[in-house]
């Protein structure tokens, strides 16, 4: 990724044949839905999404382009307090992303009811406390959006604007409804007012720099967030032992790594439900990204500790 900062201009005087492109980080505590938002962004599915906190746990690049604009979208893992070494790496990625973006997205939820009335930071969440001094300095690269406004009614959204506005001179506050899609096309009319002159960094009809391989393997891993209680969504990984492109039927084996023997059986269930559960569901998921037949086959195995063991780390990706 490129720091532009020196080819940086403002967006007075634009001709009309020249390229716009730039990178835009979504940054923001677990689970106020900035993949959500990715998917919205671009109109497809390329990041996961799940009720849950911690899902993401990578970089994920989503690319709109349209005319003469391409934005590239950088969904991060939401910024939290890390025990365990992955979490360490994951937040790391969010937070070295702010380093080489052109604009950054600070997506927050509606403040609740009971702390609108608290004064100073205190109405604001910890982990947001945590992001806010991060972005000091950026502010004026940052576009605040306010997600979830269809959880709230509309005097709400406003006093919630009219706090966040205080926190720091944003470039921009925008409400926003990942989910329903509410003035996500605004949102991106905004952004475009903010990226460089650059040429396109990528094809245009490319939507994402991941892998179908890495793709497929997040979808396994979103059925077991979406299906699995307690500490199992955070104790597995998922890898893919085997991709083969062909046109009748793409075969996809992939091993599920846990950390304890309990965990394996909980996922496997009784007589194999759960796991054909999981991989049923998986399958459609990336048979409708592949636009492709495909079987999956999902493997169950025990690696000790893996989340926080370097090594292991290393050996699943995450550098
Ligand atoms: N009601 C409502 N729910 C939303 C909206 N956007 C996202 N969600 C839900 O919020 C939950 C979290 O969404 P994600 O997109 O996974 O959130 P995230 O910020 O990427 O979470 P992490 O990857 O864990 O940091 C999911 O259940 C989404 O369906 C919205 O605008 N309105
Ligand atoms: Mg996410």
């Amino acid at each position: 990724m490129k720091n532009n900062k020196d080819k940086r201009q403002q967006t007075e005087g634009r001709k009309e044949n020249e390229q716009h492109c730039g990178f835009i980080g979504l940054i923001g505590r677990p689970n106020v839905g900035k993949s959500t938002l990715l998917n919205q962004l671009i109109g497809q599915k390329v990041s996961i999404t799940a009720h849950k906190a911690q899902t993401t746990r990578n970089r994920i690049l989503g690319i709109r382009t349209e005319q003469n604009s391409q934005i590239v979208f950088i969904d991060t893992p939401g910024i939290h307090r890390p025990e365990k070494l992955l979490n360490r790496k994951i937040v790391a990625y969010a937070t070295e992303t702010l380093r080489d973006t052109d604009l950054n997205l600070w997506i927050v939820e509606p403040i609740p009811e009971s702390s609108l009335q608290k004064e100073e930071l205190s109405f604001l969440h910890r982990e947001d406390q945590e992001i806010l001094k991060l972005l000091s300095g950026k502010e004026k690269r940052t576009v605040l959006v306010l997600n979830k406004i269809d959880t709230i009614p509309q005097e709400q959204a406003l006093v919630s604007i009219e706090k966040l506005a205080k926190l720091a001179d944003f470039a921009e506050i925008v409400p926003v409804s990942a989910l329903k899609s509410t003035n996500v096309e605004h949102l991106v009319e905004t952004l475009k007012k903010y990226l460089p002159v650059h040429p396109f960094y990528f094809e245009t009809h490319q939507v994402t720099d991941a892998s179908e391989r890495f793709l497929a393997s997040e979808f396994v891993r979103e059925e077991l967030f979406l299906r699995l209680q307690q500490e199992i969504p955070y104790s597995v990984a998922v890898i893919v032992e085997q991709f083969e492109d062909d046109p009748k039927c793409i075969k996809i084996a992939c091993t599920i790594c846990v950390e304890r023997d309990s965990q394996k059986g909980i996922i496997i269930g009784k007589k194999g439900e759960m796991l054909k559960t999981i991989g049923t569901a998986a399958r459609k998921k990336i048979e409708r990204l592949l636009g492709n037949k495909v079987h999956l086959a999902l493997h169950v195995k025990v690696l000790k500790q893996w989340s926080n063991n370097a090594r292991h780390l290393r050996s699943l990706g995450f550098n």
